[in-house]
C-alpha cells in the first residue's frame, strides 16, 4: 500500500479543529488548492498523525479536508486518541456530536499505526510488543473496539499505550505542575529512552515544575518500557503539546504536536527519506501570517 508514500511526505501533527492553521501549513508546504483537489509541483504526499477533531472549532471542516486528501490518494492517516475514543463512544451507543457522525464510517477505516519502509507513524508511542499485539486488528470491528473498553483485555492497555503514551503515577508530595498550572496524576514518558536512574522532570515528555527533583521513578515503574534505538528508522508522533522551547526532535523520535490550540502553531515536517532527521525540515504555521 502507498508504495510511493515511503520515500518523500509531509508529516502533519494534531490538527483538533484548527482549519485556518492546516490551510496555512498546507501552503507553506507548497501545496496549492485547485479545482481538482490539492496539488504540488514535486508530487509530494501527506501523512497525518490524528487527533483532528475537538477543541478547536472547525472539527468538521478539518475532517472533510483531511478524508477527501486521504480518498483521493493524496494523504494517510492514523487515528488519534480523540478519534478512537469517538469511535469507542459511537459502538458503545454513549451520545456523539452529530455533525461528526457522518465521518465514523471513513474514520474507522484508518489504521491505529502504519510502518513503511522508510518510516513510521502512530499518534503517541511506538511500543514494539503492543504494535505486535495489535496487528491486523481494526476499528471497523466492533468486537475489537468493545474489547478496547474492557479492562482485562491487552487490547486496552495496548491502544492505551500506542494512542496515549506511556504514563507513571508521580506522587502527590513532589507537587509538580504541568505548563497550564495543573497537577496530574501522571507523567508520559520518554517511552523511547533508557530513563533508569533519572529524576522524574527528565523522564517526561512535557516539562513540569519546578524542575529541580533529584527523584525519579524505579526501575520497576519503568518496565513496562520497550527502548526505540537510534538505529531504527524514524518514527513520527503527535499528542504530547510541546511547548515551542521543547525539542521536537530526540533521536529517531519526531513530535509534531506543539499544541495549536494553546500556542496557535501547527507543525509538518518535510520527510524526504534516508536522510538524517534534520530540525531544519520543521515547519510551523500559524493562521494570520
Ligand atoms: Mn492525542
Amino acid at each position: 500500500m502507498f508504495k510511493s508514500f515511503q520515500k518523500e511526505i509531509d508529516l502533519i501533527g494534531d490538527i483538533h479543529g484548527h482549519y485556518d492553521e492546516l490551510r496555512r501549513l498546507l501552503e507553506k508546504m507548497c501545496y496549492s488548492f485547485q479545482q481538482n483537489g490539492l496539488n504540488h509541483l514535486e508530487n509530494r504526499k501527506i501523512g497525518f498523525l490524528g487527533d483532528f477533531i475537538n477543541r478547536g472549532p472547525y472539527s468538521v471542516k478539518v475532517l472533510s479536508l483531511v478524508k477527501s486528501l486521504c480518498e483521493s490518494g493524496d494523504a494517510v492517516a492514523v487515528l488519534g486518541n480523540h478519534e478512537f475514543r469517538l469511535i469507542q463512544n459511537s459502538v458503545t451507543g454513549k451520545k456523539i456530536p452529530p455533525e461528526l457522525e457522518p465521518f465514523l464510517p471513513w474514520l474507522r477505516t484508518l489504521p491505529l499505526f502504519l510502518d513503511f519502509e522508510t518510516l513510521r507513524m502512530v499518534h503517541a508511542a511506538w511500543h514494539f510488543s503492543s504494535i505486535e499485539l495489535l496487528l491486523g486488528k481494526s476499528a471497523e470491528e466492533d468486537s475489537f473496539i468493545v474489547e478496547t473498553l474492557d479492562k482485562k483485555s491487552p487490547y486496552k492497555q495496548a491502544v492505551s499505550r500506542i494512542l496515549s503514551g506511556i504514563k507513571i503515577r508521580i506522587p502527590e508530595e513532589l507537587n509538580l505542575i504541568d505548563r497550564f498550572g495543573i497537577r496530574r496524576p501522571k507523567g508520559r514518558l520518554k517511552w523511547w529512552k533508557d530513563l533508569r536512574g533519572k529524576p522524574y522532570n527528565e523522564c517526561f515528555i512535557s516539562p513540569m515544575t519546578p524542575e529541580i527533583c533529584d527523584r525519579g521513578p524505579s526501575d520497576h515503574e519503568l518496565s513496562e518500557l520497550e527502548l526505540y534505538p537510534k538505529t531504527e528508522k524514524p518514527v513520527f508522533i503527535g499528542h504530547y503539546c510541546l511547548p515551542p522551547h521543547i525539542s521536537k526532535i530526540s533521536g529517531q523520535v519526531i513530535c509534531l504536536d506543539g499544541c495549536v490550540t494553546s500556542d496557535k502553531t501547527l507543525w509538518g515536517y518535510h520527510y524526504k527519506g534516508a536522510q538524517k532527521i534534520c530540525p531544519s525540515y520543521l515547519i510551523e504555521a500559524r493562521a494570520t501570517e
